[in-house]
């Protein structure tokens, strides 16, 4: 049993219609039947790279075809799909590669100088293939039209197998490998599917990127198991966007709150009409109250918000038809569990009382890949799922999230664990401490922001500082602004005092 049946049965119920377009060049095209010979080929290939079941192959590519054929082949054949942001540096790239133990790698031809001198120190990675998805006819000669000898038979996969880690990092050690099961993958599609009302003849806008649970999981796989067809923007364009949404043609479509903000941004905005749109959602961020009444004043269009994390999937979310509530993620999804426990004592709270989200449901993860301990830490002793989210239940079920127990960033929806960058910074030698922070920002929910005192005998700029964080850290972790201390607020035992930290530097108090 895999996510893949659907999509499968839907290449039969549904050859002639169209499952995937690609917006913008290299424009492609594809019916489900077409997709389904292209998937079909493509694990024929993987299969001579002798790919086998549980074996993970990593992907590092730009939103492309490419991507998804290797991504649904390499889980046909009961392998396990490691996506990876095109934008992570070589260091961060080996750390995945060598934890996960990939026997394959994708990548970008345009990266192979800065690949090319990690392979040696991967011994487990047994084939690097370089792809350059600009060029599709170069994949299609090399790969999709070569002459293979079998048709590879389906893995029969079962709900416990493992279909993709994606990384998520934590408050301690490096990132870790959230092992996401078929189970989990078909018991969201199939709460989503019937939350919000997926039909056949719906056509998904898809603007996101595609190596995240948001853009890979509740958009292009809840549209193909839906039989549904989705139009995909390589990179998003709010004007483009919102061109596309009153064109007509698109009946869902998915964001974060910082892409709906610089839809509202587009001059004259309130010009577009989006009636014909049936759904549109936001997730993994807060959405402001003002992008929410915002929308509502220029479009007409009350936003759907909804809540999800890589380890669970998506959680809650509000009705289709029914009260979508400001400020509240919604109603749990069908199947799924959510309780309110007391931080310290683990007790559970009562309706209305702030307390930690925790969750227990199909759709909660298996586990990090090879981390037994991390994985029985992130656990109650009852089995539920810790989300490090704080939040309250109200009587009629509605979840609000009014923080996080876990020291997290949100920026522009991808999330950034403050350790990560501060291991960073303290790799510099002129630096002697250093707490990143989150402070508040219109455009990206929150900013990354580094406090660092410098050694008395050293000096360097905030420029210098950023640079150094960029060539080690993907851009979208690296900090937007760096201030200068002369020390950082500590308590008794040492440790820094980042709330103390945020109300001076964010606020500037
Ligand atoms: C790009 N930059 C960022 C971000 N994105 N910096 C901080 N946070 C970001 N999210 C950097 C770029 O590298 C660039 O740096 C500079 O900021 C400006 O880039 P710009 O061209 O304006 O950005 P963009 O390329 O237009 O991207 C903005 C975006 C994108 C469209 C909002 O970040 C995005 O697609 N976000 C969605 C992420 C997502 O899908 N999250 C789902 C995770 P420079 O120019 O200096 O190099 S899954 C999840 O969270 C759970 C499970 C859930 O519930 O969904």
């Amino acid at each position: 049993m895999s996510f893949l049946n659907s999509f499968i049965e839907n290449t039969r119920k549904y050859p002639a219609k169209i499952a995937l377009e690609f917006l913008d060049p290299p424009l492609q095209r594809f019916t489900y039947a077409e997709l389904d010979e292209q998937v079909n080929r493509t694990s024929a290939y993987l299969h001579s790279l002798e790919l086998q079941p549980g074996d993970r192959m990593a992907l590092q590519l730009t939103k492309c075809l490419e991507f998804i054929l290797l991504h649904l082949a390499a889980v046909r054949l009961g392998a396990i799909t490691l996506p990876l942001n095109p934008a992570y540096p070589p260091d961060e790239l080996t750390y995945f590669l060598e934890d996960s133990g990939a026997k394959l790698f994708f990548a970008l031809e345009s990266a192979k100088e800065k690949i090319e001198p990690i392979l040696p120190q991967l011994p487990g990675l047994k084939e690097c293939v370089f792809l350059n998805p600009s060029e599709p006819h170069e994949f299609q000669s090399r790969i999709i039209n070569r002459q293979l000898p079998v048709t590879v038979p389906q893995f029969p996969n079962s709900p416990n197998n493992t279909a993709v880690i994606i990384y998520t990092s934590g408050t301690t050690g490096r990132p870790k490998g959230a092992e996401i099961t078929h189970g989990n993958l078909i018991s969201n599609l199939q709460s989503l599917h019937t939350a919000w009302g997926w039909q056949a003849d719906d056509v998904l806008l898809h603007v996101l990127p595609i190596f995240h649970v948001h853009g890979l999981f509740v958009a292009l796989h809840g549209a193909l198991h839906a039989g549904a067809t989705t139009l995909l923007m390589r990179e998003f364009n709010a004007q483009k966007t919102l061109e596309l949404l009153s064109s007509g043609r698109c009946t869902v479509f998915m964001a974060v709150p910082t892409i709906h903000k610089r839809m509202l941004d587009v001059p004259d905005a309130h010009q577009f009409g989006l009636s014909r749109v049936r759904l549109i959602t936001s997730g993994s961020d807060r959405l402001p109250d003002e992008v929410f009444t915002g929308f509502q004043k220029t479009f007409g269009y009350t936003l759907l918000e909804r809540y999800g994390m890589t380890e669970t999937g998506m959680n809650c979310s509000n009705p289709l038809n029914g009260e979508r509530r400001i400020g509240s993620v919604g109603l749990p999804l069908p199947g799924v569990e959510v309780r309110i426990v007391d931080s310290e004592a683990r007790t559970i709270l009562a309706d209305g009382e702030i307390g930690e989200v925790e969750i227990r449901g199909p759709n909660v993860f298996k586990g990090y890949w090879r981390q037994p301990d991390k994985t029985a830490a992130s656990f109650s002793a009852d089995g539920w799922f810790k989300t490090g989210d704080l939040g309250y239940l109200e009587a009629d079920g509605y979840l609000t999230l009014c923080g996080r127990s876990k020291d997290l960033i949100i920026s522009g929806g991808l999330n950034i664990y403050p350790p990560e960058v501060e291991r960073v910074l303290a790799e510099h030698p002129a630096v002697a401490a250093c707490a990143v922070i989150g402070c508040p920002d219109p455009e990206w929910g929150e900013k990354v922001t580094a406090v660092v005192t410098l050694h008395k005998t050293e000096s360097v700029t905030a420029e210098e500082l950023i640079r150094f964080c960029r060539e080690r850290l993907a851009p979208y972790k690296s900090p937007k602004s760096i201030v200068f201390r002369d020390d950082l607020p500590r308590n008794a035992m040492g440790k820094i005092q980042k709330a103390e930290l945020r109300v001076v530097v964010c606020e500037g108090k």
